[in-house]
């Protein structure tokens, strides 16, 4: 049998037989036309965009649990430093000012600055400090990596990234997101960070300060001078865990976390854990399916990050609280608590592109105390 044979054998027992099945045939073609709506236009995808804004390097007190305030070098005055939040493939134009006694530079971490490499931050490598006391520079580049990446100076690291507060979050939404990432109804991002304050009034002390951490946080604020995670049964949190200083391992009761991303990759196969190591500088998104109403821990399971300067309870730890069960039990820890809600930028995330400063972060400025 010829493969001709078989091709038309085939379509013979598909279109049915003889001439009064090809009339029938064609009437339920015509049918199933009219039925059939045309393919849905896939999404157009937006045309890249150029963001330009001013950063400033502010120096700055910060108080990163009661009783303990530390010199910080800060972006635009704020640690976390502005979040800042583009499309893959936009372009970036950061004029940046640096009003310190310190020399600094912008390294955006996972950019990959392909034919831009002096753009990449690293003094004496690829590019030159910003001197102090009003030096400038701008960066340009493409956002050609997707995903949680972040930015910090890379001028004597243990210093500066290690315990002077030299970091910020840098979201690069993918033009084409995972189904999962699009049912997210609350994106948070967690920046975990350690201090000493032995260095802490002194930013020329050490050019290596971390061999004595004694304060440990997110988002720059120890616990219980740091926020909770508010939710309610049925969102869908995301949450963006930042090693931006210290390594973690970050555990949540009440729930398995699934990995999704790391380094801002998704990951091939997404898995569930309760407790998830993030390493220096790595970045680890993790998906929580909000369906057990209750006030939950979340921190970090190194004993040692758990305590202020050797009291404990503090340091890495925080509390999911969903709306659900209330906040009124007297013996609440946070039954008082002020709240605010983009302590985990849940709010700046929704504020659309571009540099998004946020007021609670801001240090405050040196020459005012
Ligand atoms: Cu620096």
């Amino acid at each position: 049998m010829s493969q001709t044979d078989i091709s038309r054998r085939n379509l013979v027992k598909i279109a049915g037989l003889g001439a009064v099945a090809t009339v029938a045939a064609t009437g339920a073609n015509e049918a199933l036309a009219k039925a059939t709506p045309k393919a849905a236009p896939k999404a157009a995808v937006p045309a890249p965009q150029t963001h330009k804004f001013d950063m400033t390097i502010e120096e700055a007190r910060l108080t990163v649990a009661r009783g303990f305030e530390t010199n910080v070098w800060a972006y635009n005055g704020q640690v976390p430093g502005p979040l800042i939040r583009v499309r893959e493939g936009d372009s970036i134009e950061a004029h940046v000012t640096n009003n310190t006694r310190g020399a600094h530079t912008i390294h955006w971490h996972g950019i990959h600055q392909k034919n831009t490499w002096r753009m990449d931050g690293a003094p004496g490598i690829n590019t030159t400090d910003i001197n102090s006391g009003g030096g400038t520079d701008t960066y340009k580049f493409v956002a050609d990596r997707k995903g949680s990446l972040w930015y910090h100076c890379h001028v004597e690291v243990p210093n500066h990234v290690g315990v002077r507060g030299m970091w910020g979050p840098l979201i690069v939404d993918p033009l084409e997101p995972l189904p999962i990432e699009k049912e997210v109804t609350k994106d948070a991002i967690l920046m975990f960070s350690a201090w000493n304050s032995e260095v802490a009034d002194d930013y020329f002390a050490k050019q290596d300060p971390t061999d004595n951490l004694n304060y440990f946080s997110v988002n720059g604020k120890s616990f219980p001078y740091n926020q909770p995670i508010r939710v309610q049964k049925g969102d869908v949190l995301r949450l963006r865990l930042y090693g931006a200083s210290i390594d973690v391992a970050f555990h949540l009761h009440g729930h398995d976390m699934l990995v999704t991303h790391r380094d801002g990759l998704p990951v091939p196969a997404p898995y569930y854990a309760d407790t998830v190591y993030v390493a220096m500088g790595q970045r680890v998104d993790v998906i929580v399916r909000c369906d057990n109403p209750g006030r939950w821990p979340a921190h970090d399971h190194n004993d040692h990050h758990l305590s202020n300067d050797g009291n404990a309870p503090g340091g890495l730890f925080t509390i999911i609280e969903y709306d659900e069960v209330g906040r009124d039990d007297p013996w609440y820890l946070w039954r008082r608590k002020e709240y605010d809600p983009d302590f985990y930028f849940v709010e700046s995330m929704k504020k659309g592109y571009g540099l998004i400063t946020q007021s609670g972060f801001k240090g405050q400025k040196i020459d005012e105390i």
